[in-house]
């Protein structure tokens, strides 16, 4: 297939509410969505669910539309590109950038699977047609506002509740919440928070809490200091900011520094080093599941599909649109069902149908790259 533009559009989407966490606090969502238009008329959609600022990782909404607009969409409008390795080979060298990678890497994938007629779960390997989800909780003003949602979403029939947590949010949340359901399945998220010099002691001591995982506590280059936590600790660790890529893994791995690792494709480009990583994780023994970063749908559905490969078991941090955002860019989005799980689409392609009314209407800033422009 050849590509004969890309539509580069950045959103801004109004939030319900704020999202905070130990790296600061997200009060409005800026998204970038990629539209791949072929030559035979076909439409491959993709997000680059960057933050607004480099809090997560070192990319920004900015940084992504400057990527997309001057390297990544000139390479690619043009080619003929028939596999996802051909594609891959048609990026040029970039130091360091992931999120600007994956809005792109989706469109093609979307692409893809409507070349050869099938889902994006089965495209990727996925087997499950539901896939169990939970909830990501921010750090609240207070315990009641916490503990009132965690009941919400446990009402709700969520499988699983992760608390952000940060120095100073850590151990009396916990409590509290173990305090009212000493059984449900609870993990707790430093996103690099913490510092192994000033809190040993602290996070071996959430050992306590019984917690499914303690997902990134220290610093994400700092693979030494988590694997000597790991040693001293029996809660599992779970990286996520560290693991950009299967090498970042292969790295953790030789140290010993994680047991798990929560794998997203907004951090690693998008869904091919995905992929990689779960490969690796299933010969190496590490468990892999499937976050977020706050996407709209359309990244939500790539998601979904790689959350439902065989050994991605553990819940994951799937909330619909409804718990972030107004509005959504699908026709119609997914729901948690009752059973806490969310339903993988089977039909060739996204398996949602993306209006285009909602992207223009969000839009703030476009940029076309097309065949007639480079
Ligand atoms: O660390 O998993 C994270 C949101 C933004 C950036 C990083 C993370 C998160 C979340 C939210 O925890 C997960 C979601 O998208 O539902
Ligand atoms: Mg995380």
């Amino acid at each position: 297939m050849i590509v004969s533009s890309i539509e580069i559009c950045k959103l801004k989407l109004p939030m319900v509410r704020s999202f905070a966490t130990s790296f600061g606090v997200v009060d409005s969502k800026e998204t970038v969505i990629v539209k791949f238009r072929t030559t035979d008329g076909r439409v491959g959609y993709g997000e680059c669910s960057a933050l607004s600022l480099p809090l997560y990782n070192a990319e920004t909404i900015g940084s992504c539309m400057e990527v997309l607009t001057k390297m990544i969409a000139p390479a690619i409008v043009g080619k003929e590109l028939s596999n996802i390795q051909e594609y891959l080979q048609a990026l040029p060298f970039m130091h360091d950038v992931y999120t600007a990678k994956t809005g792109p890497e989706c469109a093609f994938w979307h692409l893809l699977a409507q070349q050869d007629s099938i889902s994006l779960s089965a495209l990727f390997g996925g087997t499950r047609h539901e896939i169990p989800v939970g909830e990501s909780i921010d750090i609240k003003n207070s315990l009641d506002e916490l503990l009132s949602e965690i009941s919400l979403r446990l009402d709700e029939g969520y499988r699983r509740i992760k608390l952000k947590i940060k120095p100073g949010w850590d151990i009396e949340p916990l409590r509290a919440v173990r305090d009212i359901w000493p059984d449900i399945l609870l993990s707790a998220d430093g996103n690099a928070g913490y510092k192994f010099t000033t809190h040993c002691e602290l996070l071996q001591s959430l050992d306590q809490f019984n917690l499914a995982m303690l997902e990134q506590p220290l610093e994400s280059h700092d693979f030494l200091d988590h694997a000597t936590l790991q040693r001293n600790m029996r809660t599992p660790i779970c990286l996520d900011e560290s693991i950009r890529d299967v090498n970042d893994l292969r790295t953790a791995d030789a140290l010993g520094a994680c047991k798990y690792v929560n794998m997203k494709p907004m951090r690693s480009g998008g869904v091919y080093e995905c992929l990689q990583i779960y490969d690796f994780a299933a010969e190496h023994g590490e468990s892999v599941w499937c976050g977020g970063a706050l996407e709209t749908g359309i990244g939500r559905a790539f998601n979904i599909a790689l959350a439902s490969k065989a050994d991605c078991i553990f819940p994951a941090d799937m909330s619909p649109y409804q718990v972030f955002f107004k509005e959504d860019l699908l026709e119609s989005s997914f729901v948690v069902k009752p059973n806490g799980c969310v339903d993988v689409p089977t039909e060739p392609g996204l398996g949602y149908v993306v209006s285009d009314s909602q992207i223009e209407k969000f839009t703030v800033e476009k940029v076309v790259i097309s065949t007639a422009s480079i």
